[in-house]
């Protein structure tokens, strides 16, 4: 891993210009509970300077963003894509030592990152409208506008990707973009917005205003000259953004986060399914919206396959990021202390750890660490069943039959994403129907999710779509034109 000698810089960029803090903040790494740097603590003036700046690049006041074509916007992004590939080992750094996940899932995360700016660079030119057969002397078409300035508040679980995720599919649609990453982790995203105004994106289109939620974040949600809002966050703060969004009628999409289940039929490739709920709950630590944390398997298969489950989870290893263990620490004392809270309370109520992973030998102390869990006997309803515990503990449930597995795998309000393992063919169309998320896999787990792939949630965890062309479209808005031609 290369020195963290170089950290990103602590002021906010606004309008093409970084700009020094009344006040800073400072940065932990999660793997000791030690500040390794500062960053800037925005307020409502600096956010009230980035939405003007982002609405002048908008508008043409500044720079000539406006005036570039869509291809050249899609070609800008694709350069842009290949700097984030040049710069990947520092990147992957900062992401390791921030956030406190395993190296090699902060190399991925760099490298979706990348990805994100092409795939929306190469859409960001084949994004059209349509025409529409109408009177005989009308010619009718819609367009596909940019809504202007978007406001992105994002979360500490991935930076990069989420950055990319968002600010990739706004630029290719056209927008300018004020972004408001998570005070607790958000280096990976100074050090990309530095790259992005080295490789010439004009002043104002990309700010970036790190700060606290309370702050900078709520400020940027009650803002009156933002366009439009993209949260990714808890439900909680979700709910509070679009109401402040909703007294300027500024649109919104939220991702909120789940409580995703695993369903293991006994018919299933038991093997692949063993690894892929293993996969599905540790990556990030859990700390992950679309983790699978809930197990549901058929009982005719329980025994077994909690035995081997117990095994996984027994040979699990927490370590310091660098160490590229099988799992980090979580993001802070706070989450730690949250979730050891809720884990004690499940214990009171008589819920069993089956099996349970370790501290590697020689980890740092001082670290956030929670080992992994297996969590069963398990009463119906119970919280551990129905609340996102953002940590590496999964809740097992035996199920009977299809009815069953449904009903169980729909008891949470959340509804992000769901695994079906079953060779069955008509039982896979029939749950995938039936089940209430936005992402169905069948005998597979998209935790790691494919950017290409439209993801966004129902009831509590939340509405609209990102990634894919329906994250694109998500950042324009129609136009109708009807002409009237004799
Ligand atoms: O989230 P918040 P927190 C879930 C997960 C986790 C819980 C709490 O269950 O345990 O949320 O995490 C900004 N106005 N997810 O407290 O508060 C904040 O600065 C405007 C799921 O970190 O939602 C950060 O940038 N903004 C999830 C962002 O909101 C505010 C990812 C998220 O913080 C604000 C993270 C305010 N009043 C947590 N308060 C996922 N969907 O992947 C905070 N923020």
């Amino acid at each position: 891993m290369p020195a963290l000698t170089d950290m990103p810089r602590r002021e906010a960029l606004i309008g093409g210009d970084w700009v020094a803090t009344l006040e800073t903040l400072p940065v932990e790494a999660p793997a000791r509970g030690e500040a390794i740097t500062r960053i800037a603590r925005g307020q409502a003036e600096e956010v009230d300077a980035a939405v003007r700046a982002a609405g002048d690049a908008f508008a043409g006041r500044l720079g000539d963003w406006s005036r570039w074509s869509a291809r050249r916007r899609g070609e800008w992004l694709l350069a842009f894509a290949t700097a984030i590939e040049a710069d990947h080992a520092r990147l992957a750094a900062l992401e390791c030592a921030d956030t406190g996940k395993p190296l090699s899932q902060a190399r991925g995360d760099i490298a979706a990152c990348a990805r994100y700016f092409r795939f929306y660079g190469g859409a960001a030119d084949k994004l059209h409208g349509e025409t529409i057969p109408f009177e005989t002397d009308f010619a009718v078409m819609t367009w596909r506008e940019p809504y202007g300035v978007c406001a992105q508040i994002i979360p500490w679980n991935y930076p990069a990707q989420i950055f990319g995720r968002c600010v990739a599919a706004a630029l290719a649609a056209g927008n300018s973009v004020v972004l408001k990453p998570a005070e607790e982790a958000c280096l990976s995203v100074l050090r990309l917005a530095e790259l992005a105004t080295r490789a010439g994106l004009p002043p104002g289109v990309l700010n970036v205003v790190p700060g606290l939620g309370r702050e900078a974040g709520a400020a940027l949600a009650a803002h009156p000259r933002i366009d439009h809002l993209s949260f990714t966050g808890s439900p909680e703060t979700g709910t509070r953004v679009a109401k402040a969004a909703a007294e300027h009628h500024v649109p919104v999409t939220l991702e909120l986060g789940g409580k995703s289940p695993q369903i293991v039929f006994a018919d299933a490739d038991l093997e692949s399914a063993l690894a892929a709920v293993v996969r599905g709950i540790i990556q990030n630590a859990g700390q992950t919206c679309s983790a699978g944390s809930r197990l549901l398997v058929q009982r005719e298969v329980a025994e077994p396959l909690l035995a081997r489950l117990a095994e996984r989870f027994s040979a699990l290893r927490c370590d310091a990021g660098e160490a590229d263990a099988d799992c980090g620490p979580l993001i802070s004392a706070r989450q730690k202390a949250g979730l050891e809270a809720r884990l004690e309370a499940a214990r009171a109520d008589g819920i069993r750890v089956l099996a349970q992973g370790q501290l590697a030998e020689g980890a740092p102390a001082g670290g956030h660490f929670v080992v992994p869990q297996l969590l069963t006997d398990i009463p119906a309803g119970h919280a551990v069943l129905r609340e996102e515990l953002f940590g590496p503990v999964l809740a097992v449930q035996g199920f009977d039959d299809e009815a069953e597995a449904l009903s169980l795998a729909n008891a949470t309000d959340f509804g992000l994403c769901a695994g079906i393992w079953t060779r069955d063919g008509g039982r896979q169309l029939r749950l995938a129907k039936g089940i209430r998320s936005g992402q169905v896999f069948v005998n597979d787990y998209g935790a790691a999710g494919g950017i290409e792939l439209p993801f966004g949630g129902v009831g509590r965890s939340g509405h609209g779509r990102e990634k894919g062309f329906e994250g694109l479209r998500s950042y324009t808005r129609l136009k109708t034109l009807a002409i009237r031609h004799g």
